[in-house]
């Protein structure tokens, strides 16, 4: 028993909360859960990172002052996660007071200690990793970030500069101390290899934006972004939590993706050790996750925008989301998120094999034992017990194992190979059987052992899914689990025989959906692809209302404003188009909408454009469609699925077509109402 402090990466409000950053906070939520149930004190912290110039860049593009800007999207963060049964500890934002404080002083101690040197740095940025990269990391042609797919900026300004290439040495020794620092192992040797093959002293300032802490000593500075970010997991604790949280006996992990490892597991253990923190005050480990494609499909910001995790924690239930993604994605490995195998796995795991024991178990006791649980003498235990057992010593103990070494999908497996063991046993030991032949203490111990495990799950499944937990407890006639600091509550141990405690019988936990039910339910949560090249016409055309959006009727009435609020119209710049083999009508365009990444948009504009004449426009997009598939084409002899993430807005024939544009001095990305 001990001290378990668990940590999120703190969000870039230039997005709101998708799937992605939903997975990390509800694996972190999990985690902490189990350490609770082992008796340990945690904490758990997430928040927002507010600084820097993508976020000064899409506050600009919106015509926000930055400050408010981050507020709401701030807010929706903090927000989202309570609906995702996620409750931290801390929600902390970069722009918080008593972080600035610490970011300020802990600059201040790196300075004194002669890490810091003012120079001039020149070379290529990419706003969306907010990180410098090095020419040889760049995509031909194009100068690519190979992450963004975007093109990086050159930077030449004053900065200064920490000394990253002294604490190599001291690095290496650190993680060849500490073998468990940075997980899994194969992202390790990641690591190693990078540090071991030189690190270059980092720029850690700027100077061509304000939007930052500003450095101490010299204003005309404001802090590298991630400098100031990653001091938020030791900002985030007041003293006594420090005392307590950031400790000797305490445990501290960041959870992340991969990828953002590298600055939490070379420049953020580089920055403390700089600032005087001895190597026994680092964290104790970096876990970096994989990454999540849905439907086999990379998450571009229009995808990620389909895939709502509020919407389908909303429709199925927090719980359910949690689950499938705790148990369907193995830790540490890329993911795919597919929604049929979610409710595949929910009516198989879910419905048939827990749900059913519990409904199984109460209606096998409604009938023979009042609603009530048996008593059981254990010393008449025959060899189907010793077998249940058996499964139930195994599986308990790796559950908490797996816990332990930050594996939910494996924990969660041997919660349902219980669950099976118990549904295997109920076959073979056939109550029905007994209670015709009237041997009613026979049927008493097999009910009682049913129930007893069932409530030893009840447990085992609270870190993934607190409310079913409690639902299912509820039915046991149980309360919900209840942790408690210093008592470690993992059933170890089968569950006492609870004699007389009523049940109580309140229908499916997991109903099973049916075939028609879950082609309704796809339907509803699967974002749209709409196939085919007979809707490759001109992507859009303005004026003429069809009478197909919201709220309108056939007969071309008006819209209520918030109708056409749902429209999310920006302006985009055409950075390149190109023909697309092989079909006439067809462009397809790279314009930057002033995200991280700039958007594929395929758009029937041929007949009226060429390629060039549209590189740099200025034009409408419809932003918040759903993809929409225009067949596949080939493009440098490799054959691609031509998807379009976005609708231009024109007006005219498919020969004469002219482009909605925006007069006057408009940013990428600035929103059209
Ligand atoms: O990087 N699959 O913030 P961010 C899995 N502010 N996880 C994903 C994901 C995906 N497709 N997409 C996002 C930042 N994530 C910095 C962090 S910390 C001091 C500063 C998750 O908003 C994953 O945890 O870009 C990833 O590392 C994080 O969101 C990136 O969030």
């Amino acid at each position: 028993m001990g001290r378990f402090y668990a940590t999120t990466p703190i969000y870039y409000v230039n997005d709101v909360p998708h799937l992605g950053t939903a997975y990390t906070t509800i694996v972190t939520d999990a985690l902490r859960r189990f350490h609770q149930l082992i008796g340990d004190e945690t904490f758990m912290l997430t928040g927002t990172d507010e600084h820097g110039l993508k976020i000064e860049r899409e506050a600009k593009a919106q015509g926000l002052d930055p400050k408010v800007f981050c507020d709401r999207i701030s807010a929706r963060f903090r927000d989202a996660w309570p609906k995702l049964d996620v409750s931290p500890d801390r929600f902390i934002r970069t722009t918080d007071p008593d972080h600035e404080a610490f970011v300020k002083e802990l600059w201040k101690k790196i300075e004194a200690n002669g890490d810091l040197y003012e120079g001039e740095y020149e070379g290529w940025y990419c706003v969306g990793c907010e990180s410098l990269k090095t020419e040889k990391e760049l995509e031909q042609p194009g100068n690519l970030c190979p992450l963004h797919k975007a093109p990086v900026e050159r930077i030449k300004e004053s900065s200064y500069f920490f000394r990253l290439e002294k604490w190599q040495k001291p690095l290496l020794d650190f993680y060849a101390r500490h073998p468990n620092f940075i997980q899994p192992e194969s992202r390790k040797n990641e690591v190693l290899s990078f540090v071991q093959s030189g690190l270059k002293d980092l720029s850690v300032s700027r100077t061509t934006f304000s939007w930052g802490i500003p450095v101490p000593s010299n204003p005309k500075h404001v802090m590298y972004v991630w400098f100031d970010a990653l001091s938020n997991y030791r900002s985030a604790l007041g003293n006594g939590e420090l005392a307590r949280f950031w400790a000797p006996n305490a445990k501290v992990v960041h959870l992340v993706g991969k990828d953002i490892l590298r600055f939490h597991a070379v420049f953020w253990p580089a920055f403390l050790l700089s600032a005087g923190y001895r190597e026994e005050e680092l964290p104790d480990v970096v876990y970096a996750h994989g990454v999540l494609t849905v439907d086999g499909q990379k998450m571009s910001k229009s995808l990620r925008n389909a895939v709502d995790p509020l919407k389908l924690a909303a429709e199925l239930g927090p719980d359910v989301l949690r689950y499938h993604l705790l148990r369907a994605i193995a830790f540490g490995q890329d993911g795919d998120f597919d929604h049929a195998a979610l409710l595949e796995r929910y009516n198989a795991d879910l419905g048939k094999n827990v749900g059913n024991l519990l409904s199984r178990v109460i209606g096998l006791c409604t009938k023979m034992t009042n609603g009530k649980h048996p008593d059981d003498d254990v010393a008449t235990d025959g060899p189907l017990e010793a077998e249940l057992f058996e499964a139930y010593e195994q599986n308990v103990s790796a559950a908490r194992d797996a816990w332990l070494n930050l594996a939910p999908h494996l924990a969660l497996d041997h919660a349902m190979k219980l669950a099976n063991a118990a549904n295997l046993y109920v076959a073979k030991t056939e109550p029905w059987a007994e209670a015709k032949n009237g041997n009613t203490a026979r049927v008493n111990k097999i009910l009682s052992r049913m129930l007893r495990v069932l409530e030893a799950i009840s447990v085992m499944l609270w870190p993934a899914m607190p409310l079913k937990s409690d639902a299912m407890r509820a039915q046991l006639g149980l309360p919900p689990v209840r942790a408690g600091v210093g008592v470690d509550i993992w059933p170890l141990k089968l569950p006492s025989i609870r004699a007389g405690l009523e049940l109580a019988n309140a229908g499916p936990l997991f109903p099973t959906y049916d075939e028609k039910a879950q082609a309704e339910l796809l339907e509803r949560l699967v974002p749209k692809i709409e196939k085919s090249e007979e809707t490759a016409k001109p992507s859009a055309k303005t004026g003429t209302g069809t009478g197909t959006g919201p709220g309108t009727g056939t007969d071309g009435g008006t819209i209520a404003y918030d109708d056409f609020a749902t429209v999310d119209l920006r302006v985009g710049l055409v950075i390149s188009a190109e023909k697309v083999p092989k079909k006439d009508k067809l462009l397809r365009l790279t314009v930057d909408l002033g995200e991280t990444e700039p958007r594929t948009i395929v758009a029937g504009l041929a007949l009226s454009f060429t390629p060039e004449a549209l590189a740099g426009k200025k034009v409408i997009v419809v932003a918040n469609l759903a993809p929409r598939e225009f067949g596949s084409a080939e493009f440098d002899g490799k054959k691609v699925k031509l998807v379009s993430h976005g609708m231009l807005l024109a007006s005219g024939p498919s020969e004469d077509l002219r482009l909605a544009t925006i007069d006057g001095d408009a940013a990428p990305g600035a929103r059209l109402k």
